[in-house]
């Protein structure tokens, strides 16, 4: 096999994980029952103007009825895991204190209709969906330590038949789309300070997240972070741009994944920011780099970069305007991103093992006489998973992948008007069709191998 040219197809390795992602408050719906608290996303979406054509997760896919059902689609394709997100409104309704017996409740059923169906849960415990009651959300340091109790409850109850955490989904997203871009909930814009502020109470939420699940859960749980990382790829692959690539992914990620891996904010980016640096208290980075399992990455956007003679030694290249995308605006192709993600993060820091949490694109799909032909989603997977597949053959970590996503569901702002699922779902009827994708990908796994 380590003959054969990356990207060319060919097997994976033998025990590669092969999974499905999803996350609660995208397909649960049942936003009032058995005790749930509300959210900061349920506020989000109800406040007129934010979420495209007003669109809600009040029902989204129904799987918190439907859960069994979705099962069966994963089973239906022989995908061996499935990354599921917890609800923390649903187990601590208020975010903190009292817990509510039925939310646990719920997910000891799914999990153990995941497991008795021969699918192994990958849980990350927070998915954006922040309980509203706790004040000042991730502007109030408190939040973090919340986050810790949870995640202990949670390990306390689950670890049992679960045995791979995620904290955290995406930092930059609920921290910078929420409280800068104010494109997410709560919808902030805020200055570079508190910003930057709400960006240390995530890595510091992550890193109490750590070390709860870690006193908590049964010996031998695995704990790690899905991150979206900001991937860079060297325009031409000679040791210069690759040293580029490498360095950007250092810096530009410096407030997230590069201080959970080195247990500090590098010197470029606390001279970038000044005064306005996070107010860090003592403590706090040994925290946050809590040694963690596992990395896992979630792949989508490509960025370009050149090696420069000039400061910084890189310069991220803009996209071109005929660069191609996918349905989502902001869903650039270029499926070398897979491999140079996991290449940079992996020179960089070593992690002991590497996953995908995500990697998947938007399509226009359409029902015609009952099918969902999507060849472009199969054109995507295909390539990135040639990439992925060239990280394997030059023997780094990489465990398994999850396609992002088992079905269409609601895209946070784009509503439900962005489908990036291998099952077509109706959001009138809730009826799910597999796509072609969906037999594609379990042609794959049938054969593990890329055909
Ligand atoms: C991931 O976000 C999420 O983890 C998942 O929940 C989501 O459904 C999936 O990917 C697909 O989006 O409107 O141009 O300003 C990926 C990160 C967050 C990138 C939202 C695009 C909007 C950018 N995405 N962001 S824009």
């Amino acid at each position: 096999a380590g003959a054969q040219p990356a990207g060319n197809g060919g097997p994976f390795p033998p025990d590669f994980l092969w999974g499905c992602a999803t996350a609660s408050y995208q397909i649960e719906g049942a936003v009032k029952e058995d005790g749930r608290g509300e959210t900061n996303w349920d506020v989000f979406a109800h406040t007129p103007g934010r979420v495209a054509n007003g669109d809600t997760g009040d029902v989204a896919c129904d799987s918190y009825h439907r859960y069994q059902e979705d099962t069966q689609l994963l089973k239906a394709m022989g995908v061996k895991a499935y990354r599921m997100s917890l609800a923390w409104s649903r187990i601590v309704p208020e975010g903190r204190g009292q817990e509510n017996p039925k939310g646990l409740d719920h997910y000891d059923r799914v999990i153990d209709d995941l497991l008795a169906n021969g699918i192994t849960p990958y849980v990350t415990l927070f998915h954006w969906d922040l309980p509203q009651a706790l004040p000042g959300g991730w502007q109030n340091r408190d939040t973090a330590y919340a986050f810790a109790d949870y995640a202990a409850l949670v390990a306390r109850r689950l670890s049992d038949r679960v045995s791979h955490f995620m904290t955290v989904n995406e930092l930059r997203c609920f921290t910078d789309l929420g409280h800068m871009q104010g494109i997410h909930a709560p919808g902030l814009k805020l200055p570079p300070a508190q910003v930057n502020q709400v960006r240390h109470h995530g890595v510091l939420a992550h890193g109490l997240g750590v070390q709860a699940i870690r006193a908590h859960a049964r010996r031998g749980t695995q704990v790690g972070l899905a991150d979206n990382t900001s991937f860079f790829v060297p325009v031409i692959e000679t040791e210069a741009h690759i040293a580029a690539a490498r360095k950007a992914t250092r810096e530009v990620n410096a407030m997230f994944l590069t201080a959970i891996m080195e247990g500090r904010y590098i010197d470029s980016y606390l001279e970038a920011e000044g005064a306005n640096a996070p107010k860090v208290q003592d403590g706090d980075m040994k925290v946050i780099s809590s040694p963690v399992d596992f990395v896992a990455l979630n792949v989508y956007t490509p960025s370009y970069v050149r090696a420069d003679d000039a400061a910084p030694g890189y310069v991220v290249l803009p996209h071109q305007p005929s660069s191609p995308r996918m349905a989502s605006p902001w869903l650039y192709v270029g499926p070398e991103v897979a491999y140079w993600g996991v290449r940079c993060v992996h020179d960089l820091w070593q992690p002991k093992a590497l996953y995908i949490s995500e990697n998947g694109c938007s399509a226009d799909d359409q029902m015609v006489d009952g099918r969902v032909d999507d060849p472009d989603r199969v054109m995507y997977l295909r390539n990135y998973l040639g990439q992925f597949q060239r990280a394997t053959r030059e023997g780094l970590p990489l465990k398994g992948y999850f396609l992002w996503s088992l079905m269409d569901n609601y895209e946070w702002a784009d509503g439900y008007g962005k489908r990036f699922g291998v099952h077509y779902v109706d959001f009138a009827t809730l009826k799910r069709t597999p796509k072609l994708s969906a037999q594609w990908y379990g042609e794959l796994i049938r054969r593990n191998a890329l055909v």
